[in-house]
């Protein structure tokens, strides 16, 4: 029962204190003893009426403060465990926070690794930009150089076509002059011999119809090569044309004074006015000046010697003037199909007491025709075409070096067992001859 529920039930008994004092009122009335015990009671009632309220308004005052109590009791447990709760919160609330803060600063830190590296990688990028400019810049000079080089080199090509042009009129001019002379020689011979036959017969002799036979008989006459020309009395050397088939001719450079002459010149080196590094179509074909450098020409070549056995003759000279030359019994190269194979016998002469080219036989290499038995490519490190075995003692069409510049040269013109590995000659020639001669 709650505090207000006990007060409804004892509110018939707070009468008010004037209704019951209001029997006492009268001490002179008939019921006087009477009254004055109802009165007494009254009074007692009343007191104990009072007495009564008084101890049910305390125990209601009571009830209501231990209520009040429980209230704030209940209220107190649940805000301590709201706190409990908050707190807890706060707690985990702290933790995340700290953990943020952690990864705040982690990354934080990366980042400043990240800027640090970013700044390093632009220093080098600008450093790498100067030098690229710088290169750029080289090259923009060697091409502006390359372009001057290029039109002076186009200049001195014509300038030398047009000399190569006045010295080819010249060596014909040459070659028939003296075919001319020979002619008149003969003629004069023949002439004296019919004069002299005229006299002994008294007949005058028909010199017209000599001169036409002489001709015809001379205009028939094909050399095959130098050999033949010196046999038919040409002695001096010169530049002269040779029938390498019915068809097809070729102007050779005849040495006609080296060992009883008759040589046909295939290759020769003198000055370093021509460039050997060539390819292998002019290899094949020749290049150079008939009278200073030149290569004959693989297939030509090829095409002398497999009509009739040959002998071959390599002079040498060195710096100091010195000469000498290595003699094979037997050469010829084989087709362009068997890359010009070298074919060699019987080597002697001064040059060194070993064959300084390779005496089994080697193919032929250029720049553009590795064919040599080394993994790396002759033709290209030591310069020129050549029988290159790996590499090889001997290299004729290596780079031309002057005096002075000559020693220590890998890649210059060699001839091992004459001078060594290493020496630069300065001049060379290869010729051939027939064996039988
Ligand atoms: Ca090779």
């Amino acid at each position: 029962m709650t505090w207000f529920q006990e007060q409804d039930k004892t509110s018939h008994l707070l009468l008010p204190t004037w209704q019951i004092l209001c029997h006492c009122c009268f001490p002179k009335h008939p019921f006087h003893t009477s009254s004055v015990f109802v009165c007494q009671i009254e009074k007692y009632v009343k007191d104990s009426l009072n007495v009564e309220m008084a101890q049910l308004q305390q125990s209601a005052v009571h009830n209501h403060t231990a209520a009040i109590l429980d209230l704030g009791t209940n209220l107190l447990t649940q805000t301590a465990q709201h706190t409990r709760k908050l707190t807890d919160v706060e707690i985990q609330v702290l933790n995340q926070t700290s953990r943020l803060e952690i990864q705040l600063l982690e990354n934080s830190l990366s980042t400043n690794k990240l800027e640090t590296q970013l700044l390093h990688q632009s220093t080098e990028i600008s450093k790498l930009h100067d030098k690229n400019r710088l290169l750029e810049q080289k090259m923009q000079e060697l091409e502006s150089g390359h372009h001057d080089l290029q039109q002076l080199v186009a200049r001195q090509s014509s300038v030398i076509t047009e000399l190569q042009t006045h010295l080819d009129q010249a060596t014909g001019n040459n070659s028939i002059l003296l075919s001319q002379q020979q002619q008149l020689t003969d003629t004069v011979n023949s002439l004296l011999k019919l004069c002299s036959k005229d006299r002994g017969a008294g007949v005058v002799p028909n010199s017209n119809l000599a001169f036409k036979q002489r001709d015809s008989s001379h205009e028939e006459r094909k050399y095959r090569d130098c050999s033949e020309i010196f046999q038919a009395g040409f002695n001096n050397s010169g530049v002269y044309t040779i029938h390498i088939s019915t068809q097809e001719t070729k102007k050779v450079y005849c040495n006609m004074e080296a060992a009883g002459g008759g040589w046909s010149v295939i290759q020769r080196r003198k000055d370093g006015t021509m460039d050997f590094q060539r390819t292998w179509k002019e290899y094949k074909m020749g290049f150079g000046s008939l009278f200073g450098e030149h290569w004959l020409g693989n297939e030509f070549v090829f095409l002398l010697t497999s009509q009739r056995p040959y002998n071959l003759r390599v002079e040498v000279t060195d710096w100091d003037g010195q000469q000498a030359f290595s003699h094979y019994d037997r050469f010829y190269i084989g087709s362009e199909k068997q890359n010009y194979r070298l074919f060699l016998k019987s080597h002697s002469g001064t040059a060194g007491r070993q064959s300084s080219l390779v005496i089994n036989g080697a193919d032929f290499s250029t720049k553009d025709m590795d064919n040599d038995n080394c993994i790396c490519k002759c033709a290209l490190m030591l310069t020129g075409g050549w029988w290159f075995d790996a590499c090889g003692p001997s290299n004729l069409n290596g780079m031309y070096y002057s005096h002075g510049q000559n020693m220590g040269k890998l890649n210059g013109i060699r001839w091992h067992y004459f001078k060594g590995s290493s020496y630069s000659l300065r001049a060379t020639a290869m010729m051939i001859r027939p064996a039988v001669f």
